[in-house]
């Protein structure tokens, strides 16, 4: 068996007005990965979007901080966290292992911006598609980032403000919590 955790911490709370944090656990055991993920303080009543990002090439991803505000409009966007994070790989929502990423499929926080999130997920399944996805590339949970995105459409954003992917807009894909997978 191993474990995997992740402590994350809020990004974009000054502009967003909430501070998101919580925790991840990753448990491989068999042919089975396990995710347990709890969020306190997110954007309330909202679905977020909640994935692994990372760099195919094996390059270890670190979290964003508001140093990724290249272009200092007190945000750090989606593209912004490419830099030190990668790209995103895999989503934390009803089925990881089939890495469809833009749909509405992921947890929803309750009144007080709560949500916990827990899937089991075929491991063989999962490491195939990322392998064809990603050039070969092993899972390598050690050396990537969880993210936790999403604030309501009340948010207003600056036009510099990018991440749109189709039809969701930046308010979907902003980042608002983010964690180093770390082995446990
Ligand atoms: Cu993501």
């Amino acid at each position: 068996m191993k474990i995997y955790q992740a402590n994350i911490v809020p990004l974009n709370e000054q502009v967003i007005g909430t501070a998101a944090h919580g925790t991840a656990l990753f448990t491989i055991n068999g042919d089975t990965l396990t995710i347990n993920i709890e969020m306190f303080d997110t954007p309330d009543n909202l679905q977020h979007w909640e994935h692994f990002h990372g760099f195919p090439d094996g390059k270890d991803a670190a979290i964003a901080t508001s140093a990724q505000d290249v272009n200092h409009d007190g945000f750090v966007d989606l593209p912004e966290t490419g830099a030190v994070s990668g790209t995103t790989m895999v989503p934390f929502n009803d089925a990881p292992h089939e890495m469809d990423i833009p749909n509405d499929a992921y947890p929803v926080a309750d009144d007080h911006g709560y949500f916990a999130y827990t899937k089991v997920v075929p491991l063989a399944a999962l490491d195939e598609k990322f392998k064809a996805t990603f050039n070969d590339s092993e899972l390598a949970l050690d050396k990537r980032v969880i993210y936790i995105h999403g604030v309501t459409d009340d948010v207003a954003l600056p036009a510099t403000v990018a991440g749109a992917v189709g039809h969701y807009d930046a308010h979907v894909t902003l980042p608002i919590a983010v964690g180093k997978i770390v082995t446990l």
